[in-house]
């Protein structure tokens, strides 16, 4: 017997003796598709070439070896996956369509721009979600778009706005696996604004051009993501929360909420439950800012382990669609993609092996007493050994074992990248 069997046997026997079952927990952790941002590989450039900076979007860092091409990109994917246990979804943007070398305006980018990145998702089974780029161009230079005060430049975004859906519903209908096409706008002021009202009001008429036409046959979701500042838009940004949380109530949108995207005390987990009461749906995009909006990788913190508390202890699995989002080009990118779904997986591991229904009677009972010390213990419980069977179980590295293969592919491909 290994000592992964052995550590993995005692840890089971373990949380039986607390009431949870461990092959239980697993299987409801390997249902959940999670949402891979594959902008973490090139730092959000795409392959559009340089086209403008505007809507606020930087990634900080030189590390050698970002993808270039779509092989590129999609080589550096499968190696990530290759150590991620489980199936997942990788998450385009706009500016990943392929296009031969043609240029093509972010208006005309359609279904036919991503036949390639179908064919490959077919092949590897995931599924894939999309985003329109409202960002990285010249019409977003003011750091409008939606909601700009010229509506030749709005009627651009709203255009690709219309054609993004058909994406999304192609991805969803060809694969058989729901896409998420997730709205995010930079529009907003760096100094303080005269009128509030205005770009609110022409970003709900633009959102309701948008989407329009019926797509509720389709397997496609549409969210909207909130903000509270960005750089350049310090301080007001028209898609706030409130604002999105009404339009997605109203229009039966899911609400995007994006762990960086609050005041810096400000936690998502606590949004969870409100939003559902309201909501179908929500989407999530999880990330870690430090001091501000700052996409770092995600870490196996508190944040995150009480976001992936809220889903699963209240069963949420399938009103929740989990995606990523942090672009660290200071490390090793594919390394920061695995420990970021790691940690993801981790963290919902580590929920469903939480005896949420014990605590959850003394807390009716208002012992809170009872409720902190079984808090507490539980941080204690012999998780790890259940994480490293995990991996076993799903052909992935135990452990820090993965690492090397990383450091492997560094060194035979990407660091033989221009
Ligand atoms: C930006 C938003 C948005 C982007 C991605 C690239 O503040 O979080 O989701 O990070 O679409
Ligand atoms: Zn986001």
């Amino acid at each position: 017997m290994s000592i992964i069997e052995n550590a993995f046997d005692i840890a089971k026997e373990q949380y039986h003796e607390i009431g949870v079952d461990v092959e239980k927990a697993m299987d409801t952790v390997s249902k959940i598709r999670i949402s891979m941002h594959c902008w973490q590989g090139d730092d959000v450039s795409g392959f559009e070439g340089t086209v403008g900076n505007g809507g606020g979007i930087l990634a900080t860092g030189a590390y050698p070896g970002k993808a270039t091409t779509p092989e590129e990109l999609r080589s550096d994917v499968e190696k990530a996956y290759s150590l991620i246990p489980g199936k997942h979804k990788l998450n385009l943007h706009a500016i990943y369509a392929e296009t031969n070398g043609e240029k093509v305006e972010r208006n005309q980018v359609e279904a036919k721009h991503f036949t390639g990145w179908v064919d490959w998702a077919k092949e590897i089974g995931i599924g894939l979600d999309y985003n329109p780029t409202y960002f990285s161009h010249p019409l977003a230079d003011t750091n409008f778009t939606l909601a700009d005060s010229d509506k030749a430049i709005r009627d651009y975004w709203i255009e690709h706005g219309i054609k993004s859906r058909e994406v999304a519903a192609y991805f969803g209908d060809t694969l058989g696996i729901t896409s998420v096409m997730n709205n995010w706008i930079p529009d907003g002021y760096k100094d303080v604004p005269a009128d509030r009202v205005a770009p609110r009001e022409r970003l709900i008429d633009s959102l309701d051009k948008i989407f329009a036409k019926d797509l509720s046959a389709s397997n496609c979701r549409e969210a909207v993501e909130c903000k509270l500042f960005g750089i350049g838009s310090e301080s007001y940004v028209v898609g706030s929360h409130e604002f999105y949380m009404g339009y997605a109530i109203k229009n039966k949108k899911l609400l995007c909420l994006d762990a960086g995207h609050f005041h810096p005390t400000e936690k998502i987990d606590d949004k969870i439950s409100s939003c559902l009461l309201y909501l179908d749906e929500i989407l999530l995009h999880v990330s870690r800012g430090v001091r501000w909006d700052s996409d770092h990788i995600i870490t196996l913190s508190d944040d995150l382990k009480n976001i992936a508390y809220e889903i699963i202890s209240n069963n949420y699995q399938d009103r929740i669609y989990i995606g990523l989002d942090f672009f660290d080009a200071s490390v090793n990118r594919v390394a920061a993609w695995v420990i970021g779904m790691r940690n993801m997986i981790k963290a919902l591991l580590i929920a469903a092996l939480t005896p949420t229904a014990d605590i959850r009677k003394v807390e009716l009972e208002q012992d809170f007493t009872s409720r902190l010390v079984m808090q507490e213990e539980n941080k204690c419980m012999p998780f790890a050994a259940v994480w490293d069977m995990y991996c076993v179980r799903n052909n992935v590295p135990d452990g820090i074992n993965w690492y090397d293969q990383v450091k492997d592919y560094e060194l035979k491909i990407l660091s033989k990248r221009g």
